[in-house]
């Protein structure tokens, strides 16, 4: 009977301690969710710029008035809401130790979004030499940042700007000419480029980004602090067989079409409405408008008073090519500029999520390694800069970064470290990936433009995509029109740091193609360490994880600008740069490459012949054809010694 009383009170004891630790959870939570209420006021303002524009300013500021406090900024186009006197954000600032720090923290709506006046643009173009009163998104960030020390109560002179994706394109703006108050700055997955980032790679068009092009493109012409914009009605969540059945991009056109103005049923079929969608499709090649628009070729003007962080996630989708092409290029500049970089295990935007478990997808990398990066170097890096000593001697690295195979950190003095050399391996006809450069030969597979190869093996429609980038090949492995390549077995750990060229040989019956490569870790099939975020069809035996992979759309392999047809059956040189990675392959794993011509719809369908333009080629251009890859193309890894 004892035994039975001690279990009943034990059962009653952890049911009481449950209950009373998710009260207590509940209290914590609640008090939370208080924390901006009870420790900030909010006030909301229109700045006007030298051209007489208004931004939308909103500021949050500590109630405590006995100190002095930075101003730490983010402007964006996706708003500062919520808007109005009394409402709050329950979270403010890069992480909740800076706010719990306090600082002064101050969102903006970028020119032409949401509640600030003017016109918007994406990615709209650096002025260099601006006339008088002529505006840029560099001139709104230092005419903000100048009202914000002249007018806000208790700031101490110093301001710090910080972003995730498109709000972290506008910190590296913040960069460029800056306001002498700006101290530091943090650009996360920063958008480069838009060529290079989200919406293109290598000038193939990203479709997968297809919902997210109205967000960007839908007109407005007054403030407003409703959503103005709508995303085309898919009505499926099968997005390969949506794209498949709607054929060429031109039949894309009636989502972009608003119908709000009376026109003939012909003009209408054409009309695009979409001021983004328009652009993309009357811009295919990488020319003026694109290239003014790339805010890389203008690192060399950030001045070295300004502190840098980059950000970026080793299995980001969205901008990878960004936040590492912002680091590379302050770096050339070569001024003493304070510029460092972290990267780690993270897809879009994760480190800036508190939930302990970090995955990408399938793949667990391990606990609270976002939470630790909060605690232990963002928060370190504005403390620092805006209210430490602001010297270099900030206690962080110069590139501090994640090995993904290892699931370690690393901290070096450069990136990529010095001690990396280039080895080529090369692809053979019997699928190996050999340092044995062997006489070339041709290996032949059909690229079908009706069966392409998916991307993805879930049925899911996406508003950008993410997950992919973890995900296991083998489904692309097992099909004919997919060219695998692999080592032996590894007897030693084998790790990559920096950039990956792929200079393949190929031909094509056609006179137009994609190549897409990727970079695989093979983990061994007695692997035992499944994690609950596998999908249920998917066991870690044998996984094939995605490291990296890149498209070139072969017409722009010799010049983004000018595109060229191949010459069928010629052997052509396609080299392909795949962005940097820091990946251990460990010991009893294999490094596989995979080689392909249609990745679908992460990007669109490649005609296979030659047209001048993509977003308006027929269904007849749409032809199968048979690519050949020759086994003098290989692999120009950046290998750690
Ligand atoms: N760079 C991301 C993005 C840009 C455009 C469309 C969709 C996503 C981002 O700002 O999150």
């Amino acid at each position: 009977m004892k035994k039975y009383l001690l279990l009943l009170f034990l059962g009653f004891s952890i049911l009481f301690s449950c209950t009373n630790s998710s009260s207590e959870d509940k209290t914590t939570v609640a008090k939370k969710d208080t924390f901006v209420t009870d420790n900030y006021t909010k006030k909301e303002v229109d700045i006007v710029m030298r051209d007489g524009v208004k931004l939308h300013t909103t500021i949050y500021s500590p109630k405590d008035k006995s100190e002095t406090y930075p101003i730490l900024m983010q402007r964006t186009p996706y708003s500062s809401r919520p808007y109005g006197e009394g409402k709050m954000k329950t979270r403010i600032g890069p992480n909740q130790h800076l706010m719990k720090d306090k600082y002064i923290v101050v969102y903006q709506d970028v020119r032409g979004r949401w509640m600030s006046e003017g016109v918007y643009d994406n990615m709209r173009a650096y002025i260099p030499n601006k006339k008088e009163n002529e505006a840029d998104e560099v001139s709104d960030t230092y005419d903000t940042i100048d009202w914000l020390v002249k007018n806000v109560e208790n700031n101490n002179g110093k301001v710090g700007t910080w972003g995730i994706s498109y709000p972290g394109h506008y910190a590296t703006i913040s960069t460029i000419d800056a306001h002498p108050a700006l101290k530091a700055a943090s650009p996360q997955a920063c958008i480069g480029d838009f060529f290079f980032d989200d919406f293109h790679h290598n000038g193939a068009f990203l479709l997968s980004y297809f919902r997210a092009i109205s967000l960007f493109g839908t007109y407005k012409d007054t403030p407003t602090d409703t959503a103005w914009y709508s995303f085309p009605k898919m009505n499926t969540q099968d997005q390969y067989q949506f794209f498949l059945d709607k054929g060429p991009l031109k039949n894309l056109n009636e989502f972009f079409r608003y119908d709000k103005l009376d026109v003939s049923a012909t003009q209408k079929k054409n009309q695009i409405d979409d001021f983004f969608w328009k652009e993309i499709v009357e811009h295919p090649n990488y020319d003026e408008v694109w290239q003014s628009k790339g805010i890389i070729q203008h690192m060399d003007k950030v001045p070295s008073s300004v502190a840098t962080m980059i950000v970026g996630g080793w299995f980001d989708a969205e901008d990878l090519y960004g936040p590492l092409e912002t680091y590379k290029g302050i770096e050339k500049q070569g001024k003493d500029n304070y510029n460092t970089m972290v990267f780690g295990p993270w897809d879009h935007g994760k480190w800036a999520r508190t939930g302990v478990k970090n995955s990408v997808g399938n793949y667990y990398f391990g606990d609270s390694i976002s939470l630790k990066y909060q605690s232990e170097v963002e928060t370190k890096f504005f403390h620092h800069f805006l209210k430490g000593k602001g010297d270099k001697n900030s206690g962080l690295p110069e590139a501090y970064v994640y090995d993904s195979g290892k699931k370690e950190w690393s901290s070096y003095d450069s990136w990529p470290p010095k001690n990396v050399v280039k080895q080529d391996w090369f692809l053979s006809e019997n699928q190996e990936l050999t340092t044995d450069k062997k006489s070339p030969k041709g290996i032949q597979f059909i690229s079908d433009v009706k069966r392409p190869v998916p991307y993805s093996e879930d049925i899911k429609t996406v508003f950008t995509p993410r997950k992919y980038m973890t995900d296991d090949q083998r489904f692309a492995a097992r099909r004919p029109d997919v060219l695998v390549f692999e080592t032996d077995v590894l007897t030693e750990d084998f790790t990559l740091a920096g950039d990956i060229m792929a200079k393949l040989k190929v031909a094509t019956t056609g006179t137009a193609a994609d190549w897409i490569v990727k970079v695989i870790d093979v983990h061994p099939s007695d692997t035992k360490e499944n994690n609950d975020k596998l999908q249920d069809h998917l066991k870690m035996s044998n996984y094939h994880l995605m490291v990296r992979s890149e498209v070139m759309r072969g017409r722009f392999r010799n010049s983004f600008s000018k595109p060229e047809p191949f010459t069928p059956n010629r052997k052509t040189a396609v080299n392909i740069k795949l962005q940097d990675v820091f990946h251990t392959f460990k010991k009893g794993h294999k490094l596989q490459i995979q080689v392909q011509s249609t990745w679908f719809p992460l990007i669109d369908l490649n005609p296979q012949t030659y047209v001048d333009n993509i977003y308006k080629a027929d269904e007849k251009d749409f032809k199968t054809q048979t690519h050949t890859v020759f086994t003098d193309s290989s692999i120009e890894f950046s290998v750690l010694k």
